[in-house]
């Protein structure tokens, strides 16, 4: 080891030293008695670290998670014991499910206090994993002090190489009082792979043996440079490009090669193109339920296409498909790789190409929804508001006008602009969107929320202003019920409303007691003036917009799935 052995401090500092050494200047969470030697640290560090306070650990998760997606480098979040750890888990399970680099510190009880089910104490190996599957990729405990750069160097790297992901590193309290003169270790550079060139070369035989190529990018571990190189790989063999369940800003949407998302409410006739490819090319994406269709549109384990699978985790590779072939590499890496593959001359399938992206473009019309339309609404947004703005959105059919029609621009244009969770987490998005105000305060950052899903987490709009969030608009969609949840009781169980009806507050007015703007909103020509002055306002600002809840998805209405569900099952008796 090169580094010198530093001072004697306590090792809660000496885990803020080693943040800062890993390039963190932010971090997100919720404070608590278990690891008050660390809050110490970073008031030790204050000129060089900022610990954003939260209102409730979930929320304080999601910013983490928003802030691996933004920066490429793990998010970082605090959260006490037991209740503190607990309400953190979901945005575990989201940077899990989504791939994000993230290390969730968690305090611990003293270790001679161990496995007496002392005050709030949890067995955080047996509670995250790795056995549990879906929580976290690993989660490490301190039991020396001096060990403790050792452990964060090993956090960074795990939560960035391979597959990216969430660790969790447990810091029983004495371990953060005990004095440590342990150096700082360097910044962790993630290890990259990159694909095996005989791999390449069959990859190059299968496309061009192809007479209905499809490509599907997704997933994380993605800059600026690889985008740019996958776009220059789509234009070179003028492939069409479909983006995974809520990674839509991988690939500009207004390019000539895009297609459309390939997620929830995907559109019909590009679920029929990819049924119909011969030759499908995941790159990146985990190729999970909601990127499948179910493990419909690729047939799970044996697709009817040809499928090559591109993804930085081993373990991703043959997890679920047979692939006809898998190679294994970054995705900085595979998109640069792919770039330098020389396509014929003539590519057959130029007019399908060509029709992708027709359908694309199709499928961003809309029909006129009356008083308020939210594909208006959307196509707005996209209008006046800068284009490398983020949006955030969380779990609800509300974020399905989001996902059909704003136009992400490729992460090479703008950096990533779409947070959202493949997990599909209901009140992911005004963390993500407050955490991405105060990490980028230079953009403007857009929620979408609706009812259900804002008042999850809608507490953390006092964490925007009181840590003086700027260019943040929160645009919630109430509809006066779990709509979602609705729609698949009208489709099962029609007639059938159970659970699902909200009462709502009046959100203007309580964005308001938060110290925001806010402005209600019935009809779509009352929504661009009330736009226009949020965005020139540069104050968090929250539009509360009411929608019949019987618009409740892009495609359709509840009354037309109850109509439909009845008709199927012979009964046309219900007058509900
Ligand atoms: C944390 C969490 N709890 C429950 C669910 C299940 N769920 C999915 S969508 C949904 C309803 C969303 O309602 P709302 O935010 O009002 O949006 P809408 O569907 O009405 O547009 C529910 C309860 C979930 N995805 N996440």
């Amino acid at each position: 080891m090169t580094t010198a052995t530093a001072r004697s401090r306590p090792a809660g500092h000496a885990l803020v030293e080693a943040l800062v050494a890993q390039g963190v200047t932010t971090c997100f969470g919720v404070p608590g008695e278990s690891y008050l030697a660390v809050l110490d640290g970073f008031h030790e560090h204050r000129d060089r670290i900022r610990f954003i306070g939260c209102r409730q650990e979930g929320g304080a998760a999601f910013m983490a998670d928003a802030q691996g997606k933004l920066s490429g480098r793990p998010g970082i979040c605090f959260v006490t014991r037991g209740p503190g750890a607990t309400n953190a888990s979901i945005g575990l399970h989201t940077a899990f499910q989504d791939s994000t680099p993230m290390v969730l510190f968690v305090g611990q009880v003293a270790s001679d206090q161990r496995d007496r089910e002392a005050f709030q104490e949890v067995d955080y190996r047996q509670m995250f994993g790795p056995g549990t599957l879906g929580m976290a990729k690993w989660v490490g405990e301190i039991h020396d002090a001096d060990r403790l750069p050792e452990y964060v160097s090993r956090a960074f790297h795990t939560a960035l190489q391979g597959r990216p992901g969430p660790v969790v590193l447990v810091l029983p309290e004495d371990m953060l009082t005990t004095p440590t003169a342990a150096p700082v270790l360097p910044r962790v550079e993630p290890v990259r792979a990159w694909p095996d060139p005989v791999g390449l070369r069959a990859l190059q035989a299968l496309l061009a043996a192809a007479e209905r190529p499809f490509v599907i990018a997704g997933g994380s571990g993605w800059d600026a440079n690889a985008c740019e190189a996958l776009q220059s790989f789509a234009e070179n063999w003028k492939l069409p490009v479909g983006c995974a369940f809520r990674f839509q800003d991988l690939f500009d949407n207004r390019h000539a090669n895009y297609a459309g998302d390939v997620g929830i409410g995907i559109n019909p006739k590009l679920a029929q193109r990819i049924a119909q490819a011969d030759l499908v090319l995941a790159i990146g994406a985990r190729l999970g339920e909601m990127t499948t269709g179910g493990y419909t549109l690729l047939r799970a384990p044996r697709p009817e296409q040809k499928l090559v699978h591109m993804h930085a985790g081993a373990e991703e590779l043959g997890r679920v498909y047979a692939a006809d072939l898998m190679l294994q590499a970054s995705m900085a890496c595979a998109a640069l790789a792919l770039e330098t593959l020389s396509a014929p001359a003539a590519r057959r399938w130029s007019g399908w190409t060509d029709a992708a992206h027709a359908d694309y473009e199709a499928n961003q019309q809309s029909q006129a929804v009356q008083p308020l339309d939210m594909a208006e609404v959307v196509k707005t947004v996209q209008r006046l508001a800068p284009s490398d703005s983020v949006l955030a959105n969380g779990a609800g059919n509300f974020s399905g006008w989001l996902h059909r029609y704003y136009r992400y621009p490729g992460l090479q244009h703008a950096g990533r602009t779409q947070l959202a969770p493949t997990s599909g987490a209901m009140g992911y998005g005004v963390p993500a969107a407050v955490a991405a105000a105060l990490l980028c305060p230079h953009r403007t950052v857009i929620n979408f929320a609706g009812d259900g899903d804002f008042l999850m987490t809608g507490q953390e709009l006092a964490t925007a202003t009181g840590y003086g969030a700027g260019k943040l608009i929160s645009i919630v969609v109430d509809n006066g019920t779990y709509g979602t949840i609705r729609m698949h009781q009208e489709r099962e169980y029609p007639g059938r409303v159970s659970g699902s009806d909200l009462y709502n507050p009046d959100f203007a007015a309580l964005a308001r007691a938060y110290g925001w703007l806010a402005q209600r909103i019935e009809r779509t020509d009352e929504f661009e003036p009330a736009f226009s002055t949020a965005l020139a306002g540069g104050r968090p600002t929250l539009l509360h917009l009411k929608l019949d809840a019987d618009f409740s998805t892009t495609r359709t209405t509840l009354a037309a799935i109850r109509a439909a569900a009845l008709t199927r099952r012979g009964d046309n008796s219900s007058k509900t």
